[in-house]
């Protein structure tokens, strides 16, 4: 599964720690998991090739950071690519709506694409930031109670939608639709239109006259995320034969890799300006290039870890505390310079939230108290023990618990909490040594870190 590239990545590289830049050979492996990856994320094959060519570039001779594996470094490297390709200029990325009104949107797409739903959405969202006067009008006379499909949910939001006539076709409601809204003072129209297949000529045509007619300020490509190959295809023939100046990308809460944004975008250089997110009018959200980049790499924030860890980790300290981990010597004075790192890096829950498959490990770190609030009161009683306490916690008996107590402003039983949780953190690290070794590398990464 995609989910696991960063780790068929940090195999890839295990044996090749400590050179000085990645080769011509170090990448040529880690391109095969990324191509093999990308597709399975649902990105076309001609945009994979493109992509993969522009990574190689890039990837040849970068400089190795220490602490990062190149495979880490790799992943950074594709992510940093995907981001460049998938984001537009701000102004780019907005709806155009700059005009004498009423300004025009059109929406257009497949079958079942999701442009009816689409249009209510935007309809809402532009309500709700602008106050503008809306009208909402289908032109699908194909399909029979399309244009109710729209009036409902208008009257759902609360948004006019154009009377509807039976027996108009969609030029007849679309000049009908201009006129009333340039008449009732409308400050947008939005036009939603019929599916249709971009190999259909008759029906490509009737949305060429269409546009023709209405001059859209916007011309939405409305488009299932889930769509795999075809993506390239359909959002090429439709950008040629009408010409768009952005896309939606529907259901990107199912589970679909999001593949399609990047093959469209790279197809038509137009951007991606919404991703809708569920079926209620309020799901429709902005699109942000470094969430679809995540969610097309689809393994947590890696990138986020690699910069961290590019501030911080330090790569001896990291092996020496690993080899703690292994043998099972992990004392309190390495707890307590965890707390003080954890508490740096922001809290364990953060730092373990950026990592695929680590959420029940965070859990278990939560419930054991390791959330950021409580991370003082720790260092505070570790600061309290003797030398002695720290390095061998196992001889704090009943009258040195009371002395750390007071010592330390808390009370015996937040002594035994904390050696409790030590306890159940031994326990943890044992579970580590479970793990492949790609795992506990990167845990050990994230564990230890220095001021
Ligand atoms: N989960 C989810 N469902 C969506 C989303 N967008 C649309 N849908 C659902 O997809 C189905 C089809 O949506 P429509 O808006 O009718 O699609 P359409 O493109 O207008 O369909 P046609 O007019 O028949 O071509 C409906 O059940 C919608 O509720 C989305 O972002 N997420
Ligand atoms: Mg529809």
């Amino acid at each position: 599964m995609f989910s696991n590239l960063s780790q068929s990545l940090g195999k890839v590289f295990n044996k090749l720690r400590g050179r000085g830049v990645l080769s011509d050979e170090d990448v040529a492996a880690a391109l095969r998991e990324i191509r093999i990856a990308l597709l399975e994320a649902d990105v076309s094959l001609p945009v994979v090739k493109e992509f993969v060519n522009k990574i190689k570039e890039k990837a040849v001779g970068a400089n190795l950071i220490k602490s990062v594996t190149p495979g880490q470094l790799v992943v950074k490297i594709v992510s940093d690519e995907l981001i460049e390709l998938l984001k537009a200029e701000v102004d780019e990325q907005a709806l155009n709506l700059k005009a004498t009104p009423p300004v025009v949107i059109l929406m257009t797409g497949l079958q079942g694409s999701g442009k009816t739903t689409t249009s209510a959405k935007l309809a809402l969202k532009i309500k709700n930031q602008s106050k503008k006067k809306i009208l909402l009008a289908s032109l699908d006379t194909y399909r029979p109670a399309a244009q109710h499909q729209l009036e409902t949910l208008g009257k759902q939001i609360e948004v006019e939608s154009l009377e509807i006539i039976d027996g108009q076709k969609p030029l007849e409601i679309a000049k009908r639709a201009m006129k009333f809204a340039e008449i009732g003072g409308y400050d947008i129209l939005i036009l939603d239109t019929a599916g249709r297949l971009h190999t259909d000529t008759t029906m490509m045509d009737e949305l060429k006259a269409v546009k023709a007619l209405a001059k859209p300020l916007e011309v939405l490509l409305v488009a299932d995320s889930l769509t795999g190959q075809d993506a390239v295809n359909i959002a090429k023939e439709f950008n040629e034969a009408i010409g768009i100046t952005g896309i939606v990308l529907t259901r990107v809460d199912g589970d679909a890799r999001g593949g399609a944004a990047l093959s469209m975008r790279m197809v038509t250089g137009q951007p991606i300006k919404f991703i809708g997110v569920g079926e209620k009018p309020s799901d429709l959200e902005e699109f942000y290039a470094d969430r679809i980049a995540s969610r097309i790499l689809g393994m947590g924030d890696v990138v986020g870890l690699v910069e961290k860890a590019q501030e911080v980790i330090n790569e001896e300290e990291a092996n020496k505390l690993a080899l703690k981990m292994q043998k099972g010597v992990f004392d309190l004075n390495d707890l307590y310079s965890q707390l003080k790192n954890i508490g740096r890096m922001g809290g364990v829950s953060k730092l373990m939230g950026m990592v695929p498959g680590m959420g029940k490990m965070k859990d278990k770190l939560n419930d054991g108290g390791f959330g950021e609030k409580k991370i003082k009161q720790q260092m505070a009683i570790i600061e309290s023990m003797t030398k002695i306490e720290r390095k061998r916690p196992m001889l704090i008996n009943a009258s040195s618990k009371k002395r750390i107590a007071s010592g330390s402003g808390n009370k015996v039983e937040d002594v035994n909490r904390l050696l409790k949780q030590y306890q159940t953190m031994l326990k943890v690290m044992k579970q580590f040594g479970k793990m492949s070794p790609s795992d506990m590398e990167r845990m050990q990464r994230m564990m230890n870190v220095r001021q």
